[in-house]
């Protein structure tokens, strides 16, 4: 009798260790339990006291993940091994996700907030009537430049940068669209282009811009240009406003022969698992004051227009961070161009990278 109760005892005990630890591996993995929410956003792309503030006032514990480009937010969400329920990626990536069956729909009547963002930024090409996405951040693509490093030179294009002067001057956003973006824009090209003979002579284009190429970098780019460890640096608008603050002597141009237009927008990736807490967090980012609390800290532009109230006028009026709608005509959003175009993007940029070497 007394072997049996130890038996059960044994039993009972190893259920309850190899319970808790797959409780515990599968918080490690961001397991979304009823009160747990897992978000996967962009480094540096928020305010984390609302992320507290979030917790506190719905009692939903968020795990927490970032990512520093869309392709490597992709892979992760197709590998499925974690449960994120709330993504944030680009326009291109969310036509892309949608057509891959990798959105869940949203559930509008859960969104009350929504009606706070500016019809423009609303019912684009690449989610029509928002069925998987709703705008968090907006902006541009362009050149960070420290005038007093470069004697004043005046920068208006992307040609500008392959000036010989400039050698070991800049820095590059480490982004596969960004940079091949680049290489097209300045010969002239789409940053749509599929044509296999443009893509390899963006290439070649850049391969010519090595020598003025200091470092391709993630999100420590702002340090290093506030630091003035370069001349320039090819960045997402919102992080030269960032750099901007940090150092009063820069300026940010979108570059004269064009460049992109990009939205970032909020998602339901098919790993959720707590869909309800997923859109109780987006309502929550599309508060007017939320929005403008998160805007103040990351310095990117808002599609949030109630939230452009409780913003500084001289931050919303800056036509650099907010362009025109006649401005942002003149944009190129990036366009979902199929798996085999964008691979060729992406190992076309990485041949570049591996160029440098
Ligand atoms: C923030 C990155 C913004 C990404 N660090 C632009 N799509």
């Amino acid at each position: 009798m007394k072997h049996i109760v130890r038996f059960f005892l044994i039993i009972t005990l190893s259920s309850a260790v190899i319970l808790l630890g797959i409780s515990s591996l599968n918080k490690s993995q961001g397991y979304s339990g009823k009160n747990t929410l897992t978000v996967y956003n962009w480094g540096d792309y928020i305010d984390e006291d609302l992320i507290t503030k979030f917790e506190k006032q719905t009692g939903i514990k968020v795990i927490y993940e970032t990512f520093d480009s869309n392709e490597a937010m992709m892979t992760k969400i197709e590998q499925g091994g974690t449960n994120y329920d709330v993504a944030v990626p680009s326009e291109y990536m969310i036509d892309k996700m949608r057509q891959e069956n990798l959105l869940i729909p949203l559930d509008h009547s859960k969104l009350p907030n929504l009606k706070n963002i500016d019809s423009r930024f609303m019912d684009l090409p690449f989610d029509p009537e928002n069925k998987y996405s709703v705008p968090y951040f907006w902006g541009t693509v362009g050149i960070v430049y420290n005038p007093k490093m470069l004697h004043n030179k005046k920068i208006t294009s992307w040609n500008d940068l392959w000036d010989p002067d400039l050698k070991n001057q800049i820095l590059l956003t480490d982004g596969a669209r960004e940079i091949m973006g680049m290489g097209l824009n300045s010969l002239g090209y789409s940053l749509n282009d599929t044509n296999k003979q443009h893509l390899r002579q963006a290439k070649e284009k850049l391969d010519k811009l090595t020598p003025n190429v200091k470092a391709i970098v993630g999100d420590e780019i702002k340090m290093l240009m506030a630091n003035e460890e370069a001349a320039l640096g090819i960045v997402w608008s919102g992080d030269a406003s960032e750099i901007m603050y940090e150092n009063e002597d820069l300026d940010y141009v979108v570059p004269q022969e064009g460049s992109n237009l990009w939205f970032d927008n909020m998602v339901i990736p098919k790993t959720a698992k707590n869909i309800d807490a997923a859109h109780k967090f987006i309502n929550f980012m599309l508060d007017p004051k939320v929005a403008a609390k998160n805007t103040d800290y990351v310095g990117y532009s808002t599609p949030n227009k109630q939230a452009l109230n409780y913003l500084d006028k001289e931050v919303v009026e800056d036509e650099r961070f907010y362009p025109s709608p006649e401005l942002t005509k003149k944009l190129e959003v990036y366009e979902n161009l199929g798996k085999r175009n964008l691979a060729t993007y992406n190992e076309l940029f990485l041949q570049f990278k591996m160029h440098r070497k």
